[in-house]
């Protein structure tokens, strides 16, 4: 099976880190194709950001569908342009804050949340509302990193995620950890280590996820709010988007 993983924002060491993260939990019948849209953010850090963004997953979803693709993981936590990506194609669509939340859920009662800049916290807040999983989830911490200093000073970032982990273990009552940026992909294990508490990173929950949907045969169904885009003209810079 092929799954494209899609990184949102357009800073190519992230894809590729998030890319190898993706092939690392991956089976050995699947082929990941880690992308970026061509124009967008170097970083999500805002509501902003994420609205351009979510352009960026729409084209990126309409190249995968040349490609044939069976599945698409978005690893940005703010999971911008889930639902718009998932009318335009039949393949599952996973986001990574999504598929984290899941999973956390199968193996701890409570969670806290461990994301970057205090700004995208209420991000998160949204997403646990409308995905009906605030009953489950302490707190939304940030480690008060921007997503580019994750490349620039990975331990610097590492150590300021693991200082709030081991707050969050020692106040919050709960018995996991969700990793809230698709640029911690490749710190699950060292985390889990370092906090001492299951740990859920969104990029690999989100391969797992998407993988067994295929292996299901279970598609994005096309009856209701998440059928095909009614046919009509874009126009400007958007009329390629259009019928
Ligand atoms: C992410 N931003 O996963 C989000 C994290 C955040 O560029 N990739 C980004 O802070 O919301």
């Amino acid at each position: 099976m092929l799954i494209r993983v899609i990184n949102p924002n357009t800073t190519a060491a992230m894809t590729e880190k998030i890319g190898v993260a993706a092939r690392e939990v991956a089976l050995p019948q699947t082929r990941i194709v880690a992308t970026h849209p061509r124009s967008g953010p170097v970083s999500i850090e805002s509501h902003f950001d994420e609205a351009v963004a979510a352009v960026g997953v729409i084209e990126e979803v309409r190249d995968g569908e040349r490609a044939g693709t069976d599945a698409y993981v978005l690893a940005c936590f703010g999971d911008p342009g889930l639902l718009a990506a998932r009318e335009i194609t039949r393949a599952p669509v996973i986001g990574i804050a999504e598929a984290a939340f899941h999973m956390a859920t199968l193996v701890a009662t409570r969670f806290s949340v461990v994301t970057t800049l205090g700004r995208t916290a209420i991000i998160a807040e949204h997403l646990l509302q409308s995905y009906g999983f605030s009953g489950h989830c302490r707190r939304v911490r940030a480690a008060e990193i921007p997503v580019l200093e994750l490349e620039s000073d990975p331990d610097a970032a590492y150590h300021r995620i693991v200082e709030e982990g081991r707050r969050a273990k020692a106040e919050d009552g709960i018995g996991a950890i969700v990793l809230g940026c698709g640029g911690m992909a490749d710190l699950r294990h060292r985390i889990a280590e370092a906090v001492g508490l299951p740990v859920v990173e969104g990029v690999t929950a989100a391969v797992k996820l998407a993988e067994g949907l295929v292996q299901l045969g279970l598609a994005t169904s096309k009856h209701g709010d998440l059928a095909h885009p009614r046919p009509k003209a874009f126009t400007g810079m958007f009329q390629h988007l259009g019928a």
